[in-house]
């Protein structure tokens, strides 16, 4: 477990050399390069390291910290006295997140470390490339935006951040006017401002970021983030030994309403981004494949995708990809463009767990999409994804997001030539080879999709009402309402194996009545047989038909009975709006 540098090898000693060999080819025959040199405490079997230690390499931990006393120190929840819950209820839903408890909390307040401890032993190179960690905002609140360039400020070797690069896509708040020039000028230009001259939203606003950055490495993070210790050098070091790798940190959670730092998970435990067929974005524990060639649980690991908002490329690699498709639109989706592009074109992404960032989570979105969203009709995310599958996925794969959102076979995704040329232009490998080779254990969770049978609106015939998830989320007994021609809560979905599923969710009954549930991941199939002729929709396991109670209009189980109304169902077109 040896991070080598060309150079320096040179200078070593000849029996350490003889320890290099061993090394390399314990590496090639477990065909698996480490990244990063392994915990000294750990290297016992390869003999000590020591004498690939130049002075230069280091781990660079800092020093303890004091422990300060004060609200929310250490990453503790909040709690704002009685005469300021109001005010605190009030900004929840101007910012989506509670800004009077962030205000009393110290910008440079201390969180936990939450890393694997293995991490603090890890030793890097001397000459990391420099970073602009790049930060677009939107409204968003003064001191999360200010405690977010604080924590990367204070926990970066200065060394190795040549700056913090805010781009403000068109903020109409004062705060963020004045007072935020005011502020950031203590830091003397290491925290540079750009201003976007009109809404542009997130995606482009992150290319225009790109392109103004002056580090060779850029850090994209959200607005409301705070890094943890020692987070950036395992971010660049993978970069450091192949540029094509963009480096992806964990995201621990900060509480919206508290700001209680939080573990995504325990430092033992390792995830990787994957996506079901509707595209949206998931994480699965490590595959065996993966996890058997590792020595170290801290080590960073191949990724298929990643979350979308924290990540470090290369900024000329990015700008080389073509950065972002411009014609992706303010927010989603993103993500996915930029890792099959990676992945398919040559490259690689990799989770390190030695970098962990908290971010705040909002329960909704806080902001609109103004004019952007106005210019283009219909669902501005699924035509985003639209366009993302369009230009990565092989015919095959695309009629599985088609399956899993119908509607989206209608939306205008405007042009593609230049995302086609382009991906030509690199000789860009299939959705295939990419399925094979780095999302091969997506399937076992959400496995290829058989075609729909029926999909649309589900009406009943005696009382002309469809069948509804009424907004709740899994699980939770279904119902009917009115029916609206726009689909969502009402789009289902029979395919040809049984399955009835409305969005990312599936339709089962049992005799309190019918249900959204979870689907059973890794399985596609369901109880339920549709009758064209009689209209019966029929639970085979129960061996009965789903019904419209007359008096109290909920959804029962009966035993099946076409000549009933109340039993009969269609299957009516939806058209997007
Ligand atoms: C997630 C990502 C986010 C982005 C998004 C999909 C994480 C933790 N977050 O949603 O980075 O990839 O998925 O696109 O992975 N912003 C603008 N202009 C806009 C809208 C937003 O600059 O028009 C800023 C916003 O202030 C924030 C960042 O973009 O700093 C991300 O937006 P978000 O926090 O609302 O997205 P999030 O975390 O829900
Ligand atoms: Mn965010």
């Amino acid at each position: 477990m040896v991070f080598l540098r060309r150079g320096r090898a040179v200078k070593v000693t000849v029996g350490v050399l003889v320890v290099v060999g061993v090394v390399l080819l314990l590496a090639t025959h477990t065909n698996h390069v480490p990244d990063l040199r392994a915990p000294r405490a750990l290297m016992s079997k390869v003999k000590e390291n020591v004498e690939y230690l130049d002075d230069k390499n280091g781990n660079f931990e800092p020093a303890e910290i004091p422990t300060r006393t004060g609200p929310g120190e250490g990453g503790k929840p909040y709690q704002l006295p009685p005469h300021k819950q109001n005010e605190g209820s009030q900004s929840v839903s101007e910012y989506g997140i509670n800004m009077v408890v962030s205000d009393e909390i110290a910008m440079d307040r201390a969180i936990p470390d939450t890393r694997n401890p293995e991490c603090k032993h890890w030793q890097y190179p001397s000459d990391l490339p420099t970073t602009s960690v790049v930060i677009v905002f939107h409204n968003e609140g003064f001191s999360t935006l200010m405690r977010t360039v604080h924590s990367v400020v204070d926990r970066s070797p200065p060394q190795f951040l040549k700056e913090v690069l805010l781009v403000d896509d068109f903020s109409n708040k004062a705060s963020l006017k004045e007072p935020l020039e005011d502020y950031i000028s203590r830091w003397n230009g290491k925290v540079r401002l750009i201003r976007n001259k009109e809404r542009a939203g997130l995606i482009r606003t992150r290319t225009t970021g790109a392109e103004e950055a002056r580090g060779d490495v850029i850090l994209f993070l959200d607005a409301h983030c705070e890094v943890n210790k020692n987070w950036l050098p395992p971010l660049l070091a993978p970069i450091y030994r192949d540029k094509h790798t963009m480096t992806v940190p964990v995201i621990d959670g900060v509480d919206h309403n508290t700001f209680e730092y939080r573990p995504v998970y325990g430092a033992g435990s390792n995830f990787r981004g994957i996506f079901e067929w509707g595209m949206l974005y998931k994480e699965t524990e490590l595959p065996p494949e993966i996890e058997r060639t590792r020595s170290h649980k801290s080590e960073p690991y191949k990724a298929p995708t990643h979350a979308g908002g924290l990540f470090a490329i290369n900024r000329e690699y990015f700008l080389s990809l073509g950065a972002y498709d411009p014609g992706l639109l303010v927010w989603g989706g993103e993500n996915f463009e930029l890792s099959f592009k990676i992945w398919q074109c040559g490259g690689s992404i990799e989770w390190v767990p030695c970098a962990r960032v908290g971010h705040v989570y909002r329960g909704f979105m806080p902001y609109n999409f103004g004019k952007l969203a106005e210019k283009k009709k219909g669902p501005l995310i699924t035509i985003n994804y639209k366009r993302v599958i369009e230009t990565w996925f092989d015919d095959k794969y695309k009629e599985y997001f088609y399956t899993r959102e119908p509607l989206a076979r209608f939306l205008d995704m405007g042009d593609i030539t230049q995302q086609l040329e382009l991906k030509k232009r690199l000789e860009c490998k299939s959705f295939q080879w990419f399925m094979d080779n780095v999302a091969y254990d997506m399937v076992r969770k959400y496995p290829e999709l058989p075609a729909n049978l029926h999909w649309g609106e589900l009406r009943n015939a005696a009382t002309s009402q469809c069948l509804d998830t009424l907004g709740h989320a899994a699980p939770s007994l279904m119902g009917v309402a009115h029916c609206h021609g726009f689909g969502n809560n009402q789009l289902i979905r029979l395919n040809m194996e049984g399955q009835l599923g409305v969005g990312e969710r599936c339709i089962d009954a049992d005799g309190q009545g019918v249900k959204l549930i979870f689907c059973r991941l890794g399985t596609v199939d369901g109880p339920w047989q549709y009758d064209e002729n009689t209209h019966v929709m029929l639970h085979k396991r129960l061996g009965k038909c789903v019904a419209l109670h007359p008096q109290n209009n909920q959804l029962i189980l009966l035993p099946c009975d076409p000549i009933n109304n109340y039993q009969k169902w269609t299957f009516a077109k939806i058209t997007p709006k």
